[in-house]
């Protein structure tokens, strides 16, 4: 709904609800005028997002969750950071929504309505680790034009859908297929319909895994409007890029998909490390796949306070792209030691793993808990910040939180 339009055409008691409280002197209010505190959108009531959470762009929306606010085992809506590149599509008729298969290696174009989708092929629920590829650029120097994301654009929710493999065998592909690429919705900054604002994708061998879907729910509903309604796909563990909102196609490309954000230095990385602030030609950054290992405390908050003699029982997630994390330490003394977190098994490949610890503190002071993953290959988290790239993708130094003893 138009909010401008709404307030315009409200009355004055409408206006007072809204803003809840009586408007003194609204008798002498300009026809027409929106009273500034009605003005701009909130835009934690109109996505339900918790208050805490922190507005980093408007135009689009980006919206940054916070490691406390990620203390759930299945992320609610409230706490979900939003990323968008785009202006979110603002008319969605369900009724004439639909998904076109097209590209170089599809037997012919094919589609499909929601109601096909969901009658025709089974459906499937997993729990999915999404993180930005940008996730923790703000620490990166020198820095990395875009979002400031500091620890919280990751979030991992229960996704309900079809499988892109199976309506893949439905439409029928051809032998040279090697890509897909997604279409969707939403609308180029710019206002030109013809943009696309971004428009990515993965090889034919993650489309085909079981936990890549077509999704058409949330945590047991509707995708909420800013995560994708009506139709989303969801790419677990890799750059949640790849995972389109608002879709509308499908393009089997038989060659790396090349739409907005594939090319150049988007979601990609240097090919081989370089000093931080290198030039790095376009040949020489590849595309970001799987995510790294990672970790995050989401209870207590950092800056906790305990007294002395008592312990501290401090939890959160774990997760590692497409591969499960095997172990979990916590240090108490900026990483020179090290000691093991209980580690639960995911729900589900592609989840985040819960992990739990219990600390005591030798003597009052200032402490940090670090806590440190590490994956079923072998790599663990880095202390410090890991390689340096043009646009600050892929931090995933260990987390941790401040503690006083008193
Ligand atoms: N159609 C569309 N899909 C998109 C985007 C977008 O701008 N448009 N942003 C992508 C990026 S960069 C991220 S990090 C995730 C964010 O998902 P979320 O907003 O549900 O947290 O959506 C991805 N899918
Ligand atoms: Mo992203």
């Amino acid at each position: 709904m138009n909010r401008r339009k709404f307030v315009q055409n409200s009355g004055l008691g409408a206006m007072a609800a809204l803003l809840g409280t009586e408007i003194v002197f609204g008798n002498t209010l300009p026809k027409g005028y929106i009273p500034l505190g009605l003005q701009d959108p909130d835009p934690f009531k109109m996505f339900d997002k918790n208050p805490e959470m922190l507005v980093l762009n408007d135009k689009p929306w980006n919206i940054e969750s916070l490691a406390h606010l990620l203390d759930d085992r299945v992320t609610p809506n409230r706490s979900m950071f939003i990323r968008n590149n785009g202006i979110i599509p603002q008319e969605i008729d369900l009724a004439t929504w639909t998904l076109t298969f097209d590209g170089e290696s599809v037997r012919g174009k094919k589609s499909y309505t929601l109601a096909d989708l969901k009658s025709r092929f089974s459906q499937h629920t997993y729990q999915l680790t999404i993180e930005c590829g940008g996730n923790g650029r703000s620490e990166f120097n020198p820095p990395a034009k875009g979002n400031q994301w500091s620890v919280g654009a990751v979030h991992s929710a229960e996704w309900t859908g079809v499988r892109l493999r199976d309506v893949l065998e439905d439409v029928g592909i051809t032998s040279d297929a090697v890509y897909i690429g997604f279409h969707a919705a939403d609308t180029h900054l710019s206002g030109d319909p013809k943009k696309e604002p971004i428009s990515r994708g993965f090889p034919i061998a993650k489309a085909m895994q079981d936990e890549t879907l077509l999704a058409f729910q949330m945590n047991g509903k509707d995708i909420p409007l800013a995560h994708g309604y009506p139709l989303r796909l969801v790419a677990g563990g890799w750059p949640a890029s790849t995972s389109g909102k608002w879709l509308t196609g499908i393009s089997v490309r038989d060659k790396v998909h090349d739409g907005p954000k594939m090319t150049g230095t988007s979601y990609r990385v240097p090919c081989l490390p370089v000093a931080p602030g290198t030039e790095v030609a376009d040949e020489d950054m590849c595309i970001i796949e799987s995510m790294p290992v990672k970790s995050l405390i989401t209870y207590p908050k950092t800056g906790a306070t305990l007294s002395q003699g008592k312990s501290l029982s401090f939890r959160g997630h774990a997760w590692a792209g497409e591969l499960e994390v095997t172990r979990m330490e916590y240090s108490i003394d900026f990483g020179s030691n090290w000691k093991e977190c209980t580690l639960e098994a995911p729900a589900n490949r592609l989840a985040w793993q819960h992990f739990s610890g219990e600390t005591r503190f030798p003597q009052k002071g200032y402490y940090e808990v670090w806590v440190r993953a590490t994956d079923s290959r072998g790599n663990a988290q880095p202390m410090v910040l890991p390689g340096w790239n043009p646009k600050g993708y892929l931090n995933n130094a260990c987390h941790r939180i401040a503690v006083k003893v008193s």
